[in-house]
């Protein structure tokens, strides 16, 4: 049976057998799975009651959201927006603190859902406890602390424009992050193999089709990509690329800190280039909060994994490389949106 959300999307819950295969495809995919109408967005089921909170939250004018489909350097850019404002001479105490605690996930919860979800890292839940000490359950953890957080929150989401309020816009700012939807793939399916969340058991192969059909959450990359597409121009909408970042993150930066009028010296802002590069990062570490399977982060590197422009070269085969560069012709026709690293060459 159908519900409609807050949205006004209808969740539509898969038929048995391509249910059955997401169960065996994700471990913790275990307890129903639904597709949105209008838009194809694909989410676990337990996860509609929070997407209706998120829907009606009241975003604040001070809020920065960093929306970016999986895999596209959300982390990269949380950090850096929440320097830029919280950090810029690099000495605040709370910079050490894990980032989804101080810049919240807000749709984090709906990645614990399942019944074969470990349990959360201490600090996640010393967190919670310590913001609300009368609280017996353990429920809507991230969701609560996005609530709780102080101004400016810098909010990081997955969720697609079309999933939040329409005035979102003219109440706060987006920062939106695309990546090359080949290097996406790649890094997407690495995470899904060491996070519990979702804790992948499939191959690459069947991946690339998961990916191609929109059979992934959130759903498809394309136009969650073309809904932020068609608001690039607006004034509080800042559209990003990952192989813009990585090529020159100096102009980057100076531009995001035109956006969101920071106002900081140069000087200052090529410090916290190098307090959010790649490296700078990686020492610092994420790992901890959500549980991942230690044996992959040994194989891959872990969440922090390679970090760059056009590793897909490395891992996909040239029929892979077609089926992913023909859905995007499709997907993208008629749109001026280009990436860079598409050529094998
Ligand atoms: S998540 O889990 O969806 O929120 O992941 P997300 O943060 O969006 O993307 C993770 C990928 O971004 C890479 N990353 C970085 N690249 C360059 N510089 C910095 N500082 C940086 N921080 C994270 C991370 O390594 C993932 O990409 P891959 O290709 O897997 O290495």
């Amino acid at each position: 049976m159908s519900v409609k959300l807050k949205s006004g999307h209808e969740a539509v819950p898969l038929e048995e057998e391509e249910l059955a295969q997401q169960e065996v495809l994700f471990r913790s995919y275990s307890e129903g799975m639904v597709r949105l109408d209008p838009g194809g967005w694909f989410l676990h089921t337990p996860s509609l009651k929070l997407a209706d909170n998120i829907y009606e939250h009241k975003y604040r004018p001070s809020d920065v959201i960093i929306m970016t489909y999986p895999k596209c350097g959300t982390t990269w850019t949380q950090e850096i927006v929440w320097t830029m404002w919280n950090n810029p001479d690099l000495d605040h105490p709370g910079a050490k603190e894990q980032i989804f605690l101080r810049s919240p996930f807000i749709e984090a919860d709906s990645y614990l859902l399942s019944r074969h979800h470990p349990p959360l890292g201490d600090a996640a839940i010393q967190a919670y406890r310590k913001a609300f000490p009368h609280r017996e359950d353990m429920k809507d953890i991230f969701f609560s602390l996005t609530e709780v957080a102080p101004d400016p929150r810098v909010i990081k989401t997955h969720l697609p424009l079309s999933l939040f309020p329409e005035n979102l816009l003219e109440t706060c700012k987006v920062v939106y992050m695309a990546r090359n939807p080949l290097d996406v793939c790649v890094s997407f399916f690495h995470h899904c193999r060491l996070f519990f969340c979702q804790d992948y058991t499939g191959t690459f192969d069947q991946f690339v089709d998961l990916f191609v059909k929109d059979n992934l959450i959130p759903g498809p990359y394309l136009l969650h990509l073309k809904e932020a597409w068609a608001k690039k121009d607006h004034k509080n909408l800042h559209f990003m690329f990952y192989e813009d970042l990585k090529e020159d993150p100096l102009t980057e930066l100076k531009n995001l800190d035109a956006f969101l009028g920071t106002e900081l010296s140069e000087d200052k802002i090529r410090k916290i280039v190098d307090y959010t590069s790649f490296s700078a990062m990686k020492t610092r570490a994420i790992e901890g909060l959500l549980p991942v399977r230690e044996e992959v982060a040994k194989e891959t590197g872990g969440f922090f994994r390679k970090g760059e422009s056009g590793d897909w070269k490395v891992v996909t085969t040239p029929e892979q490389e077609r089926k992913i560069l023909a859905w995007m012709e499709s997907g993208l026709k008629g749109e001026d949106l280009k990436f860079k690293y598409m050529s094998r060459k």
